[in-house]
């Protein structure tokens, strides 16, 4: 897998497409003439709703499944249509982590390889929620289960890291009644900062991902459970906790049903200086009134510059999860419903201007040579040890997840060790990347058979996840 190769082609979708020329012509006369009706511009209407949301630097993306991937029906129109994807359910708890740390990436892999190879953006779901959760973790309680689900976010997001657009870090963790309450559930027990803390680790484990909390029936602004969500994202913005974006499912039925202030749930959570993503969208019905729906969710998305993408929950009506409700875009046998073309329509007409995109979060620097003005080091590297290391600490009451940096000096690195003192009564519990000689007290990290070669001036990473007190003072590097 190719890490910069997946980060290059993880940005904005700007591909141009063939245009309205190229496109058969029941569809393009039938585009022409309902475009013609809205808009007045001599913008040229997209065919597909990939490209026609790429017009405004929006992507358009569906849940896919990995065992439909070889559906030929199903992945023509994925190709042809989408330029992002959500794995619907091969990316959660119970399917990457069966047994406790023990990872099974394989189904998930085929999802994200086949976007990442076609140039398209994934969107990561999702990496701690109360459901689909493996049986191992439902019997799960208080600190141990706050480890494992650390462990589990910052080794998914690490394995990840540099492939994920956006991640839903947290998912549905708010109570569905009138009080604005969390949810109730083994995650929330282990302590109410049990979020933001995923978020530390998740942003710790892949720095360029945005990092999202996602959550349905947050679509009506006048809803306790909308107006919770915004709170506590809120909160998160004040104190730093770091979090980019807000994700809307938006399952649309009679009992839930698209509301009219949804422009306003969009533009408020923007306002909070997060980007706004319509992130499971499926809207039960048919005919016009359905495609109106579909029509205005569109156009209310179009309206909020940082609502900056839309993915729905499935390709065709009997792929979806509620396909009793016909709720998407194509139908049994893959045609176009009404839907589709206002969805298509609403694109094509809501203009060219990129959305302002969420400035990238903070990184560290690459190490830098001197300019050449100034003269030589006449220093040894530090320490003469040929390497440093640095260490980034997600603390939380009671645990804590350190992520080091270990750069190599002039020379190449054959191997390395890093001594980290770890303060009385805290204790080790998970290493990767690197071997660890003890759990307590000076601990020294070594290498592994796959990280030991570090050129000059490059850099590699391990990580360890421990109880009580992470360490404070400056790890030593040695190298070899
Ligand atoms: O429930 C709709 C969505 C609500 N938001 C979070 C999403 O992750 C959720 O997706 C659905 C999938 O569409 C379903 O496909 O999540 C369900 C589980 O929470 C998924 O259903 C599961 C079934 O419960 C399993 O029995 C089945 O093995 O799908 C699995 C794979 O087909």
């Amino acid at each position: 897998m190719n890490n910069a190769h997946a980060r290059a082609s993880g940005r904005p979708a700007t591909r141009l497409r063939p245009r309205a020329a190229l496109v058969s012509a029941a569809v393009g006369l039938a585009l022409v003439a309902t475009s013609m009706v809205v808009t007045s511009s001599a913008q040229a209407a997209e065919s597909t709703l990939g490209a026609a949301a790429a017009q405004s630097g929006r992507y358009f993306g569906a849940a896919v499944a990995a065992n439909k991937l070889s559906d030929s029906t199903y992945v023509g129109i994925l190709n042809r249509e989408f330029n992002s994807v959500t794995a619907e359910n091969e990316m959660k708890i119970d399917a990457l982590e069966p047994q406790q740390n023990n990872f099974t990436f394989g189904n998930a892999d085929r999802i994200v390889n086949h976007a990442l190879s076609r140039g398209w953006k994934v969107r990561g779901h999702t990496l701690a929620w109360h459901s689909q959760q493996p049986g191992w973790m439902q019997q799960m309680e208080g600190t141990a289960l706050r480890n494992a689900m650390l462990n589990h976010v910052t080794r998914v997001a690490t394995y990840y890291r540099g492939k994920i657009d956006s991640w839903d870090v947290v998912n549905e963790a708010f109570d569905d009644g009138n009080n604005g309450a969390r949810r109730n559930s083994n995650l929330q027990r282990t302590g109410n900062d049990w979020i933001e803390a995923a978020f530390r680790a998740a942003r710790a484990a892949d720095p360029g991902a945005k990092l999202c909390y996602n959550d349905y029936n947050t679509d009506n602004w006048t809803w306790a459970k909308t107006q919770a969500v915004y709170r506590m994202v809120q909160d998160f913005k004040q104190r730093g906790v770091p979090i980019d974006c807000v994700g809307l499912q938006s399952h649309f039925n009679s009992g839930s049903p698209y509301p009219s202030n949804y422009r306003t749930t969009l533009s408020s959570f923007a306002a909070l200086g997060v980007d706004v993503q319509i992130t499971e969208l499926d809207i039960e019905g048919s005919g016009s009134t359905q495609a109106n729906t579909y029509r205005n969710v569109v156009n209310d998305c179009l309206a909020v510059p940082r609502c900056n993408g839309i993915t729905v929950w499935g390709i065709r009506d009997t792929d979806s999860w509620r396909s009793g409700g016909t709720p998407l875009l194509f139908d049994g046998n893959g045609n176009k419903k009404q839907a589709y073309d206002a969805t298509l329509q609403a694109l094509n007409s809501g203009g060219t201007t990129p959305p302002p995109t969420t400035p990238p979060p903070p990184t560290t620097p690459p190490p830098t040579t001197p300019p050449p003005t100034t003269p030589p080091p006449t220093t040894p590297p530090p320490g003469g040890s040929g390497c440093t290391a640095t260490v980034s600490l997600n603390q939380w009451n009671g645990g804590f997840v350190a992520t080091i940096r270990v750069t190599a000096g002039s020379a190449r690195l054959n191997g390395w060790s890093v001594g980290i003192g770890i303060p009385g009564g805290s204790s080790v519990t998970n290493t990767w990347n690197a071997q660890a000689s003890g759990n307590s007290g000076n601990v020294t990290f070594r290498n592994v058979s796959y990280n030991g070669t570090v050129n000059a001036g490059a850099t590699t990473e391990f990580g360890f996840q421990g109880t009580g007190t992470g360490p404070s003072g400056t790890p030593t590097c040695t190298g070899s």
